[in-house]
C-alpha cells in the first residue's frame, strides 16, 4: 500500500508514472515536524536494517552514518563522504528486532520527492534514531508491503519501467580518457581482437571533440569520422561518445549561439546566460529543466546518430562546475590582494580553502536559475534534476531519431525517474580493493530505485591498476550489466591485453558471454516486472538472521548467489550459504565441476582465475555454449543453450529473450517457461 503526502508547492519532478491521491490519514510510520523544511523521526530497534539510498558510500546495511541527496563530482569516493554523484530519495527499513527491543511498527519504505538537498541521518547521530530532513515543498511516499521485496516492486511500479538497453549493451566495453585518435581506437580493437578476446565497444572521451566542444568532432584526429564509425561497426565494435553538459562559449559555434539566441541556457541573477567554467574554459549549462530547451538539447545528438552513433556516455551533469565567472574574479582579487603577505596558518590555509572551494560550490548552485513551464526555479531547490533530465533530452531524441531500435545511455548524476530513460556508471572510482567492494554495496541499492543498467570502471579509473586487482575486478563486473573498463588519462594502461595472464582474462571475459543468456533474461524480467536483478540475500532469506550481517555476497536474479573475492592477495574467502546450494567453479566455459554444499559457513578456495557461483535450490541457469570464437553478443545469438542447475528430478526456468534492439519488445512473446531435467543438466 502506497500512501502519498504533499508538504508546500513541490516542482514536478516527474521521478513518479502514477497519479495516485493524497492520502486523508495522519502520517504514520515517521514522526513528522514542519518547521524549516519537512522532518521525519523515527525509532530503529538494535536489529533493524536500512537498505537504499542508491549510489553511495558505506555498505549495504545504510545505519550508522548520514548520507546527503545533492549531486556531486567528488572524484574521492572514500567512507567520510556524504554526497556521490546521484540523489536516490528511497530507503527501506527492516524490521528485524524482535517485541522487546523493537521500533514500532512493521517494515516500511519510503521515497523523499525533493529535488533539493535531502539529509538522511540513518542512526549517526543518535545510533536508534532514523531522521530524515527534506525541504518545505516535496511529496513523500511510504510504502507498505508484505516483506522488502513486495516494498521495492510497488515502489518501482510508482515510478515506472527501467531502461532497456540493446542487447549488445551487454558485451564486453573499453574505454580510457585519452585514446585521442582513430589509430590509438584501432589498436585498441587490434589489441583485443589479437588475443582473441570479444569486445563489444570502445569509447571516446572528451579527447574526440573539438576544443571540448559538445557536437563536435575533431576532424584532424577522426578525420571522415563516419567512415570510421562504419569501419568501426564492421569489425563488430560500436563507438561510444561522451557529451558533456556544459556548452562553450564561443563566437561562431552554433549550439552557443543558438542557445542564447533561444534563450535556452539557465540564467544569473541579472538576466544574463549564467556563466561557469567547466572543460573547454567558460559555458553556459543548457535548461534541461526547461522543455523546449530540453528538446533542442536532444536534437543535437543527431549529429552523431546521422554519423552511425547508436551510444553515448554524459557526463559532468550534477552539473559539475570548476568555478563560476563571478566567484573566480572575487577569490582572484582576494588571492591578489594576498600577494606580499607573510601568509600564516589563518591566512594561508584561508588561501587555499577559497580556491578549492571554486569548485562545485552550493552558492554558485543558488545563483543561476531555470525556465519550469514559465515559472523561474532557483536551481539549488532543483538541483538533483539536472543530470536525470540531460539524460532524458538524450532518450526522449532518441525516440524521434532512432524510433525502431535501443540505445545505449548512461549518465553520471541521476535522481529517481531517469532510469526509464538510461543507465549510470559510478564516476570516478580508484584502482582499490575497497572498490569492489563499494561496488558490490551500491549495486542492489541502485537496483532498488530501478536503476538496473549499471556498473563501476572496471580496474578502477584513478590510480594505477594492477593484474590482479583487475582480474577480480572482472570477476565480479562479470555480472554488472554494464560491463566497462576505464581509466583516467596518465594511469597505467588497463586494457586487459596489455597484461600477462592473456588467457586468464580471456577466459573471463568469454565466460562473460556465456552467461549472457542468464545476465540478459534476467535484467529484462527484472525491468518488466520491476523486481531487482541484484539483492543483498536478505531480501531472499527474511527469516535468517546471519543473512542480515552478510555485505559482500548478492543474489543475482533467480538463480544464483555470488560472493566474489575483493582482498589483496587472498587465495579464497568466507562464505555464508543461507541454504545448501551448488558450487560451481569455472575457469573457462569449457572447463567446470561442481560441488553441493551444506547451508552455513564455508572457506571457499578461489584461485586468482577461477570465478565461482552459488546455484540456488531447485533453480537452473541456461548458459550459451558457442562452437565458435567469439567476438560479440551476436555470436552467441545461436549458440547451443546448456543448462547448470541443482535440482532433484526437474525445475522450470522463465527463460526471456529477445532480438536485442527493438524498442518495444512484446513481453507475453519472449517469456518462456522452459522445463529442464536433471539428466539435461551439464553441471
Ligand atoms: O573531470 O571526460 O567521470 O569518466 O573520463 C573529469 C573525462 C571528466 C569525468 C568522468 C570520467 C571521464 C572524465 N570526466
Amino acid at each position: 500500500m502506497i500512501k502519498k503526502y504533499v508538504f508546500g508547492q513541490p516542482v514536478c519532478t516527474d521521478a513518479v508514472v502514477m497519479n495516485i491521491p493524497e492520502s486523508g490519514d495522519a502520517f504514520s510510520v515517521m514522526e513528522l515536524t514542519e518547521s524549516d523544511g519537512v522532518k521525519l523521526c523515527c525509532r530503529m530497534g538494535e536489529r533493524d536494517v536500512v537498505y537504499g539510498l542508491g549510489e553511495q558510500v558505506r555498505g549495504m546495511n545504510k545505519r550508522g552514518f548520514s548520507y546527503v541527496s545533492y549531486a556531486t563530482d567528488d572524484s574521492i569516493h572514500t567512507e567520510n563522504k556524504h554526497s556521490l554523484y546521484g540523489a536516490h530519495n528511497f530507503l527501506a527499513l527492516a524490521r528485524k528486532s524482535r517485541e522487546t527491543d523493537s521500533g514500532e511498527g512493521g517494515s516500511f519504505g519510503i521515497f523523499v520527492d525533493d529535488p533539493g538537498r535531502v539529509v538522511f541521518d540513518v542512526g549517526e547521530t543518535k545510533h536508534d534514531q532514523l531522521v530524515i530532513q527534506a525541504g518545505g515543498d516535496c511529496v513523500i511516499y511510504v510504502i507498505e508491503g508484505e516483506d522488502l521485496k513486495d516494498i521495492v516492486r510497488q515502489f518501482r511500479r510508482l515510478i515506472g519501467r527501467s531502461y532497456l538497453p540493446p542487447k549488445w549493451a551487454f558485451g564486453y566495453q573499453q574505454s580510457r580518457w585519452g585514446y585521442v585518435c582513430q589509430e590509438d581506437v584501432r589498436e585498441v580493437v587490434r589489441g583485443h581482437h589479437g588475443q582473441g578476446i570479444p569486445l563489444e565497444a570502445v569509447y571516446l572521451d572528451i579527447d574526440y571533440m573539438e576544443n571540448y566542444k559538445d557536437f563536435t568532432v575533431d576532424g584532424e584526429k577522426f578525420p571522415a569520422f563516419g567512415d570510421f564509425v562504419d569501419e568501426m561497426k564492421g569489425q563488430g565494435v560500436h563507438l561510444v561518445p561522451i557529451i558533456d553538459a556544459g556548452v562553450k562559449i564561443e563566437k561562431g559555434y552554433p549550439v552557443y549561439e543558438e542557445g542564447v539566441q533561444k534563450g535556452y541556457f539557465c540564467k544569473d541573477e541579472e538576466e544574463g546566460d549564467f556563466v561557469a567554467a567547466v572543460w573547454p574554459g567558460r559555458v553556459h549549462f543548457p535548461d534541461m529543466l526547461n522543455p523546449e530547451a530540453r528538446a533542442w538539447f536532444g536534437e543535437n545528438y543527431k549529429f552523431l546518430t546521422d554519423q552511425g552513433i547508436d551510444g553515448f556516455w554524459n557526463d559532468m551533469n550534477e552539473p559539475a562546475i570548476f568555478y563560476s565567472e563571478k566567484n573566480l574574479e572575487k577569490v582572484m582579487d582576494e588571492v591578489i590582494s594576498l600577494k606580499d603577505e607573510n601568509l600564516d596558518i589563518d591566512s594561508f590555509f584561508h588561501m587555499v580553502e577559497i580556491v578549492t572551494g571554486l569548485s562545485n560550490n552550493r552558492k554558485d548552485y543558488k545563483s543561476f536559475y531555470h525556465n519550469m513551464n514559465g515559472e523561474k526555479v532557483c536551481h539549488d531547490k532543483v538541483h538533483n534534476l539536472y543530470g536525470f533530465n540531460m539524460t532524458r533530452a538524450a532518450a526522449e531524441a532518441f525516440e524521434k531519431l532512432m524510433p525502431e531500435k535501443r540505445t545505449l545511455l548512461f549518465s553520471r548524476s541521476s535522481y529517481i525517474g531517469m532510469h526509464r530513460y538510461g543507465g549510470i556508471w559510478t564516476g570516478d572510482n580508484e584502482s582499490w580493493w575497497s572498490h569492489i567492494l563499494l561496488s558490490m554495496q551500491q549495486m542492489p541499492a541502485l537496483n532498488m530505485c530501478g536503476i538496473l543498467y549499471t556498473g563501476s570502471d572496471i580496474g578502477g579509473f584513478g590510480s594505477d591498476t594492477t593484474e590482479d586487482l583487475l582480474m577480480r575486478w572482472l570477476e565480479f563486473a562479470m555480472f554488472t550489466p554494464l560491463m566497462r573498463n576505464h581509466a583516467a588519462m596518465g594511469t597505467r594502461r588497463q586494457e586487459i591485453y596489455q597484461f600477462e595472464r592473456i588467457e586468464d582474462f580471456r577466459n573471463l571475459i568469454r565466460l562473460r558471454y556465456g552467461l549472457l543468456p542468464y545476465i540478459y533474461s534476467e535484467y529484462m524480467k527484472a525491468a518488466l516486472s520491476g523486481g531487482m536483478y541484484f539483492r543483498p540475500i536478505a531480501f531472499d532469506y527474511p527469516e535468517d538472521a546471519h543473512a542480515d550481517q552478510v555485505e559482500d555476497q548478492l543474489m543475482i536474479g533467480e538463480s544464483i548467489m555470488i560472493a566474489p573475492v575483493y582482498v589483496q592477495n587472498a587465495k579464497g574467502r568466507y562464505v555464508y550459504l543461507p541454504e545448501e546450494m551448488l558450487m560451481v567453479r569455472m575457469r573457462s566455459l569449457e572447463d567446470y565441476a561442481s560441488e553441493a554444499m551444506d547451508k552455513g559457513h564455508h572457506y571457499v578456495e578461489t584461485d586468482l582465475n577461477e570465478l565461482v557461483i552459488f546455484v540456488k535450490k531447485n533453480r537452473v541457469l541456461p548458459i550459451a555454449a558457442p562452437d565458435r570464437d567469439v567476438k560479440t553478443t551476436a555470436d552467441i545469438e545461436d549458440a547451443p543453450i546448456i543448462w547448470f542447475g541443482f535440482i532433484e528430478t526437474a525445475a522450470e526456468y522463465v527463460f526471456y529473450d529477445d532480438d536485442g534492439i527493438s524498442r518495444n519488445p512484446v513481453p507475453e512473446e519472449k517469456w518462456k517457461t522452459v522445463t529442464v531435467r536433471k539428466e539435461d543438466l551439464a553441471c
